[in-house]
């Protein structure tokens, strides 16, 4: 190693990679200034690709303790440039991340509802890649909205409105992205602490007080079990507050579809329903429970019960609606279209619109997320591989809820498309995706299964828990 890399005062150039991948590759924990090293040498191009590719499998298989997770997160975060936001905003400083869903439009109410409540929400969102849609996706089908603001106008627009959604800026950890790409090359994306650091240090970097976390488990979700989204979230969780970030994380279901779209554009009319203060009950909860957790993991309401409250009166009364409405005119949208959209415009039309038939009478036990989005998703509503180009206007609407009573030959699902065309291969997978039990109607449970947060705020939020067994 011939160049001296010095950092706080630390001379980390006396590791040789192939040092820090041998005492992996045994298992060993790596030493804070290890992984300073293996990140500073990532960024110069000091480590070699095939180097990085066995250190990245070392860890896949041999795991990483909550403390190298830690620094691993630190240490990416300094790969790159950190978001700065006014003295004034500390404490106030709120966002949310996704492990990836189906009809997943949370963010969309959520961000304007928190800034409606006096919170800053500067949300940095993705697009959507294989079965799950991405916020930006949804917003681009509206004419206009643009996700490119630098930092400077993210904060203007924070000073405006109170909340943007905006693609992640290549300075914000550079070291990610070389990571996420070698890890998609060499099998190691399913790495627990490799998937924690990742997340984390672009939270880390945004500088925030507070963050909410969806992790999804299900058949549509990437943990299939709830056992396994648990573990993800601790391990988020416990990053998030020892790098400062009060951080919580919601389990949710991720079996059915959420709401009654999926698609972009129509996911953003059902996000509209939401805050017009109606929309899907579940889409409503899951609102609810990430705005309300987050108001009062600012300070900004004493419970989370508060915060729900407050959440749902800010829907109520429009003033939710009004921010998301400005945020679309400072991202963009021409003011004649962001200062009226409603769940009652028009965005996009499809050339087809097919509805297909119950084939038996009974209730609706589930209707199966994962076939509707890969059918979709083969309809143009989704990408492959990241280059993709996508149609906003495909989509579905459930005709039909779970639990619900239906007769045969009713409507339950209504599919938007042009071209390619719908095939028989499609409809038959979409009619395997309606399940219909004989049993009696019932209530769907809630989304929410579980919270975990870390032990200090689960003592506080002892006094404050609605539902019972809920905390772990
Ligand atoms: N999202 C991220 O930001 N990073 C990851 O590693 C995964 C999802 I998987």
């Amino acid at each position: 190693m011939s160049s001296i890399s010095v950092n706080g005062g630390e001379d980390v150039s006396q590791f040789r990679i192939a040092d820090v991948i041998a005492k992996k590759r045994e298992g060993l924990p790596l030493s804070p200034q290890e992984i300073r090293h293996v990140v500073e040498a990532t960024m110069t191009g000091q480590a070699q690709d095939c180097q990085l590719g066995a250190l990245l499998m070392a860890i896949r298989l041999k795991g990483m303790n909550p403390e190298e997770t830690m620094t691993l997160t630190k240490e990416m975060v300094t790969s790159g440039s950190v978001l700065n936001w006014p003295e004034e905003w500390s404490g106030l400083l709120v966002d949310k991340h996704s492990t990836g869903g189906v009809g997943d439009k949370v963010s969309l109410p959520l961000a304007p509802a928190l800034a409606a409540c006096g919170c800053k929400v500067p949300m940095i969102s993705g697009r959507g890649l294989g079965h799950t849609g991405g916020t930006l996706d949804k917003l681009e089908s509206i004419p206009g909205f643009s996700s490119q603001q630098n930092p400077e106008q993210m904060l203007e627009i924070l000073h405006s409105v109170g909340c943007c959604i905006v693609g992640q800026s290549k300075n914000l950890v550079p070291a990610d992205k070389i990571f996420y790409e070698m890890r998609d090359v060499t099998a190691t994306v399913d790495s627990l602490p490799l998937i924690t650091a990742s997340i984390m240090s672009k939270k880390v970097a945004e500088n925030l007080s507070a963050l909410i976390l969806d992790v999804k488990f299900g058949a549509a979700a990437q943990s299939p079990t709830i056992e396994e989204a648990k573990h993800l979230a601790h391990s988020l969780v416990n990053v998030g507050d020892s790098l400062g970030i009060s951080t919580v994380a919601l389990i949710t279901n991720m079996d059915s579809p959420i709401g009654r779209c999926v698609g972009n554009s129509l996911e953003v009319i059902e996000a509209l329903e939401c805050l017009e203060g109606h929309g899907p009950e579940d889409l409503r909860e899951l609102v609810l429970r990430a705005g309300g957790y987050l108001l009062w993991l600012c300070g900004r309401a004493e419970s989370e019960i508060q915060g729900e409250e407050k959440i749902a009166s800010v829907l109520r009364d429009g003033s939710a609606l009004q921010c998301f409405r400005k945020m679309l005119e400072a991202q963009g949208v021409k003011p004649d279209i962001a200062r009226t959209i409603s769940s009652s415009s028009k965005l996009g039309k499809t050339s087809h619109i097919e509805e297909l038939k119950v084939y038996k009478t009974g209730t609706v036990g589930l209707i199966q997320a994962r076939p509707i989005a890969d059918v979709l998703n083969a309809l143009g509503a989704g990408r492959k591989k990241a280059t993709d180009t996508i149609n906003h206007s495909v989509g579905a609407e459930l005709l039909v809820r779970e639990g619900q009573h239906v007769e045969k030959g009713a409507p339950w699902i209504r599919v938007y498309y042009d071209e390619p065309l719908l095939q028989d291969k499609d409809r038959q997978t979409l009619q395997n995706a309606l399940c219909i039990s004989e049993q009696p109607p019932f209530i769907p449970a809630p989304r929410v299964r579980d919270i975990i947060c870390a032990q200090r705020k689960a003592a506080e939020h002892g006094d404050t828990v609605r539902r019972q067994g809920e905390i772990s």
